[in-house]
């Protein structure tokens, strides 16, 4: 192969040329006797499975078994091969050079934007902001959009089932602006109570912020809803996607919402990187979140002048590399296709339910009609440390404490739960590990 062959492939591998293609990659195919590939009909998960290397790794000399998905998932090849391009053949800076080099990762790292503007079906790409993560996305909104827009004697609503990168930041602003914070109920399957959240919304309702999954209970919010009512008294609304974007379908143009934000890392993607989505209109009147490299027009002592979006709210160089990743792991996904592995993890999070459900002593916490990704529970009697050790050493690996939701335990009365959370590439044979794995819990405790 010639060079000029290789950096053909590797541009279409990356999406390189317009933005707007998608990576070779086949995911899980079949061949045909004609030899032609084709893909699998139903969904093959021990395929899938085999494009996530880690997936075969031994843990304590057991096979391990993956549950803690929730707090980040595993990286399929095409994601680690697409960091190992952008190192060995294109590293470089973006927006700066006039190289070939810089030119390659510029385009990779815009395509990446498209890849994300798709991926969330927004109107435009420049409505999508390269962030660290969810955490930074919530962060940028509240100290620009929440500092310009805020006053004394306003309210910022949110519910009683949001992570602490949902709340704090609503803290730290309404402190600092003489403003309210308020939270709307949860019910004991820790589903947001509509009516209380509706007389929660008045005229001094600034911004709604909302988890769209719970990560501590798995419920799914009805954030259309929230918007619509949310919308009648002029609020904006923030969603929390961190959760729902590895298990929904996420449509920011349908849901109504003026802010989604989500993590890489949880989208099989690198870690260090995420994406904020604004409705344009409001990125553009906002003040700048950070100041210097990249997100300005003209710098002079005397005044500067800013870029457009998004580049306003990307100062620095940013995490070109990750995005680079994550640009592959959205393209890895939309070839997996979306309905087939989503049906795969209703019937799988049905199943551990039902399993774990039986097992006396065992409570589940978070019991929504509506769910995705997550079981929690509490064994009586043992701690979840405790469970999460034991559960370890047969390679299990589920997350244990409060899952960065400390008023979610308080609401339900307990300091911490065992949470097992799950992806498409998850069996039901992992599942009837993690049920063995309780009930010997159960008797070491007994
Ligand atoms: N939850 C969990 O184990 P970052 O850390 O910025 O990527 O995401 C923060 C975050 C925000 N909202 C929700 C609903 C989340 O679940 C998370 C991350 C992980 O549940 C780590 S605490």
């Amino acid at each position: 192969m010639t060079s000029e062959e290789g950096r053909r492939n590797l541009s279409s591998r990356l999406g390189i040329p317009d933005g707007n293609e998608p990576m070779t990659t086949t995911v899980h195919p079949i061949t045909k006797a004609s030899g032609r590939k084709v893909k699998s009909p139903a969904f093959n998960v021990e395929a899938v499975r085999a494009d996530f290397p880690i997936l075969k790794e031994k843990v304590h000399g057991k096979p391990l078994v993956y549950l803690d998905n929730a707090a980040t998932s595993q990286k399929p090849r095409v994601v680690v091969d697409a960091l190992m391009s952008f190192y060995t053949e294109f590293c470089s800076n973006v927006h700066r050079g006039v190289h070939e080099l810089s030119e390659r990762a510029t385009r990779a790292y815009e395509a990446a934007r498209v890849k994300a503007q798709r991926f969330l079906n927004a109107r435009e790409a420049r409505e999508i902001v390269f962030v660290r993560g969810t955490t930074e996305a919530i962060n940028l909104v509240a100290a620009s959009f929440g500092r310009a827009n805020l006053r004394a004697g306003d309210e910022v609503l949110i519910t009683a089932m949001e992570h602490h990168s949902n709340i704090v930041p609503w803290q730290l602003l309404t402190e600092e602006k003489g403003a309210r914070l308020t939270v709307a109920p949860i019910n004991d399957r820790g589903e947001l109570i509509f009516d209380e959240f509706e007389k929660r919304l008045g005229t001094e309702t600034r911004i709604v912020a909302v988890a769209h999954v719970s990560n501590a209970l798995g419920t799914v919010n009805p954030v259309a809803r929230i918007v619509q009512a949310a919308k009648r008294v002029g609020a904006v609304v923030v969603v929390d996607g961190a959760q729902a974007a590895p298990h929904l379908k996420i449509d920011v143009q349908t849901l109504g919402a003026d802010f989604y934000a989500f993590s890489s890392h949880k989208v099989f993607g690198p870690t260090g990187v995420g994406v904020l989505w604004g409705r344009a209109e409001l990125l553009e009147a906002m003040p700048p979140y950070q100041g210097g490299g990249d997100m300005i027009r003209s710098v002079r002592f005397e005044k500067t002048t800013y870029n457009d979006i998004p580049y306003k709210f990307e100062a620095g160089t940013p995490n070109i590399a990750d995005v680079v990743g994550l640009g592959a792991a959205l393209d890895y996904l939309r070839e997996l296709g979306f309905e087939r592995p989503a049906e795969h993890e209703r019937a799988l999070l049905a199943y551990a339910t039902q399993q774990i459900e039986k097992i006396p002593g065992v409570r589940i916490i978070g019991t929504a009609r509506e769910k995705a990704g997550v079981l929690s529970f509490v064994i009586e009697g043992v701690h979840p440390h405790d469970a999460g050790t034991l559960l370890d050493q047969e390679g299990i690996a589920v997350r244990t404490g409060h899952h960065c939701a400390q008023p979610v335990m308080e609401r339900f009365g307990v300091p911490a739960t065992t949470r097992a959370s799950f992806a498409f590439y998850n069996t039901r044979e992992e599942v009837d590990a993690l049920v063995r794995g309780i009930h010997r819990v159960k008797e070491m405790f007994a």
